[in-house]
């Protein structure tokens, strides 16, 4: 029986406990455009007491600089204006331009904005802006969350502002292979070792990504392979997986703890494995628990890997089907 990304996308689906990231997300899409700019402001400097995430590079910055000028040559009420139309997706200019960047990019201009309002540069919230109990709400589930998925709100929030581009072309800007590098911030581990498993496709994936080589990571595809970011539908292909890499991947540093390999009988194997990676934007200081849902096919290469975000640490010992 042929695999199909259907199916694998349902692998190991009675492990899994569902995250609360996506429920805090929803009560932040609930509130008014301005509610959520003090949410923003109020969760980002909160969380800046204990983790704060590292200044981007110049190069990184560059790209926004167009934008940051812009916005600090102009009064309060029109940089309040410009992130309004930020949060509510308007098609205005800078909401446009915006949307066309790339995941990076957005956190870059945002992390500026956000030293701007910092310094008194830029308004932080609305000139005579009430908080609503809606606010608090989302505040108080946003504490019960550990920082691995503290941070997942906050980029998930800020990937989702600017006008939507999608439908006006297939570019974001910078092009993926334009994108700057992340230095790493600890040396890229040379010899995977996860208890439980020794599958060839798996350690070679965790090595290659380790150390920013997508190339090798994609030739250990089969050429309709898929990769399913969490929360997000599966990417399909090694072309468009490559992209996806060099856009969003660089600089992760992946640490597999355990896993289980179940052989199937067709020759394909089914493997769950759960561990800690961190985002070169906060470095050694946030760990995101996460588990990779692999579906490997007869010959060896995969066919599939789901990225889950786990709903607590409890969970990466969640391995069995019950
Ligand atoms: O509106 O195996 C202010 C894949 C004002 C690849 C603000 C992966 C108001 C395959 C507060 C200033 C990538 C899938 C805003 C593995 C306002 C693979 C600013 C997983 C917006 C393992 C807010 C990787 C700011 C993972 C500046 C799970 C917010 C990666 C900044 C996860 C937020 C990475 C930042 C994460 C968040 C990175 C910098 C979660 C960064 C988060």
């Amino acid at each position: 029986m042929a695999l199909t990304i259907q199916s694998a996308q349902n692998i190991f689906s009675n492990t899994q406990v569902p995250s609360p990231i996506p429920a805090t997300i929803a009560l932040f899409d609930q509130l008014g455009v301005d509610d959520q700019l003090a949410y923003l402001w109020y969760a980002y400097t909160e969380m800046g007491k204990t983790i704060t995430p590292a200044a981007p590079g110049a190069a990184r910055l560059q790209l926004a600089e167009s934008l940051l000028t812009q916005i600090k040559n102009m009064s309060p009420e029109e940089q309040t204006q410009v992130m309004r139309d930020l949060a509510s997706r308007a098609d205005a200019p800078i909401s446009r331009s915006y949307g066309f960047f790339s995941v990076n990019t957005k956190l870059a201009f945002w992390y500026e904005l956000g030293e701007l309002m910092k310094q008194g540069v830029v308004a932080p919230i609305p000139s005579g802006y009430q908080m609503t109990p809606g606010v608090q709400v989302v505040l108080d589930a946003t504490k019960k969350l550990d920082p691995g998925q503290q941070i997942t709100v906050l980029r998930n929030t800020v990937v989702n502002m600017g006008f939507d581009t999608s439908d006006l072309g297939p570019s974001s800007y910078p092009k993926a292979s334009e994108e700057p590098a992340f230095a790493r911030t600890a040396p890229s581990i040379s010899s995977v070792k996860i208890d439980g498993v020794t599958e060839p496709a798996v350690l070679s994936y965790i090595e290659a990504m380790n150390a920013d080589d997508f190339d090798k990571a994609i030739s250990l595809f089969t050429a309709e392979g898929a990769l399913q970011p969490p929360f997000q539908k599966p990417i399909v292909g090694p072309e468009a997986i490559a992209k996806y890499m060099r856009e969003e991947a660089q600089g992760l540093n992946m640490m597999p703890k355990q896993g289980i390999c179940e052989d199937q009988p067709d020759g394909s194997k089914q493997l769950k494995i759960t561990g800690v990676v961190q985002t070169p934007w906060f470095g050694v200081t946030v760990g995101m628990n996460i588990a990779w849902r692999f579906l490997i096919n007869p010959e060896g290469k995969i066919f599939f890997v789901a990225i889950d975000m786990l709903a607590s640490p409890e969970e990466l010992l969640n391995l069995r089907r019950v």
